[in-house]
């Protein structure tokens, strides 16, 4: 009780008498002030809430109304600083009925947790989750940075394409059942108002055909982005996927070479326990051709096709097969995340479901 011991130092008997009962009066107060932060902090519903605040607030029989009546018995001297002092408890039970029907209304029973919480103002604040690149986006920088550490530059190629660089120039006759518009996405209006048919590209060999067009040999690019083809989505096809396409051109390159770089990307991408095997298969573009599988475990999956540039492609790019050759391969970037992070559905990279996006 700081304030009475204040005027109970006064010094001189009288006014020590006198001074008592303002104490008597500040002390009552404290005590009712207490009483009431107690009942209207522990209400756990309105109807509590209601029964205290008449008890302690109520305008015609409340205690503080009450207590008020005893100002009366206080020295006229002191009746200012009793005044003062009934004004700061009203002021404070007032703010405790406050705070408690806040407390109800947003639907928390008890105020009694919060006043024993500790705030730490020490503690780490909430970090806000923030976003990331896509895990094909993030292959894709991968990959990029595993080639590029085997000496492979990256080169760029449009998604809308013609013939001649999804087809023609890629040795893929126009009898070819590739070429057929129900394997591919035309695009309907293009004849009519560009001269030529257009499609979106459904392959990355396209760039290996601008790249060797504009620059003579040797030839060492790799090249990342989307293709396009009418597939039925299911766990492995979607009918929008990425490729990344390597071409490598120079004097007495080898089938030995292909598989090198092979094994070798793959070891770097998913380590060291990682098998691979190549397949015998056909690309018009590449002669011989191969399809590589990898394996973790039991389970083969391709991963791309692969094989020694045909020379009929490389004349029509104005290469002289007698000089150079060249090996070249496509693979399919979804197929190497999923076996990385063991995703099972490919369809799960499209769906924009932030669990699935944040595990990466
Ligand atoms: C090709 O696209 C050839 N251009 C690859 C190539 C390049 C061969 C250079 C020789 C030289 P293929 O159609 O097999 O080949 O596709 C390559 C890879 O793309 C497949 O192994 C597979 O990993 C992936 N892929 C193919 N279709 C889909 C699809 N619908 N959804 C997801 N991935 C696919």
């Amino acid at each position: 009780m700081t304030s009475s011991a204040g005027l109970l130092d006064i010094g001189h008997l009288g006014s020590v008498i006198f001074s008592m009962a303002l104490a008597d009066f500040i002390q009552q107060l404290d005590e009712l002030a207490a009483e009431a932060v107690t009942a209207f902090d522990g209400a756990s519903n309105a109807d509590e809430l209601e029964a205290a605040r008449v008890e302690f607030v109520g305008a015609k029989s409340g205690r503080l109304k009450a207590a008020q009546k005893g100002m009366g018995s206080v020295d006229k001297d002191d009746r200012k600083a009793a005044g003062i002092q009934l004004n700061d408890v009203k002021t404070k039970v007032e703010a405790a009925l406050q705070a408690a029907t806040e407390r109800l209304a947003a639907g928390r029973s008890s105020g009694k947790k919060q006043s024993t919480e500790i705030f730490d103002p020490t503690l780490p604040g909430k970090r806000p989750r923030l976003g990331h690149l896509h895990p094909i986006t993030q292959t894709i920088e991968e990959l990029k940075d595993i080639m590029g550490r085997l000496g492979f530059s990256v080169a760029e190629g449009p998604e809308i394409e013609d013939e001649r660089h999804n087809f023609e120039a890629l040795n893929i006759p126009s009898d070819h059942p590739a070429r057929d518009p129900l394997e591919n996405f035309y695009i309907a209006a293009a004849e009519k108002s560009q001269g030529k048919p257009l499609l979106l590209r459904s392959q990355t060999s396209t760039v290996q055909i601008r790249v060797m067009e504009k620059t003579p040999p040797p030839v060492r690019i790799i090249s990342l982005g989307r293709v396009y083809r009418p597939d039925t989505a299911d766990a492995t096809h979607y009918p929008m996927f990425h490729q990344m396409e390597g071409l490598l051109i120079d004097r007495q390159v080898t089938m030995a070479d292909l598989k090198s770089v092979l094994r070798l990307f793959a070891t770097s991408y998913l380590g060291h326990d990682v098998h691979i095997r190549f397949r015998p298969s056909f690309f018009p573009f590449t002669e011989p051709s191969v399809e590589a599988d990898m394996s973790w475990g039991d389970d083969w999956i391709e991963f791309g096709g692969a094989g020694m540039v045909d020379p009929n492609v490389l004349r029509a790019v104005g290469y002289d097969p007698e000089e150079v050759t060249g090996f070249a391969f496509g693979l399919g970037i979804e197929r190497l995340c999923m076996r990385r992070h063991g995703v099972t559905d490919i369809r799960e990279f499209y769906k924009n479901d932030v669990r699935f996006l944040h595990q990466f």
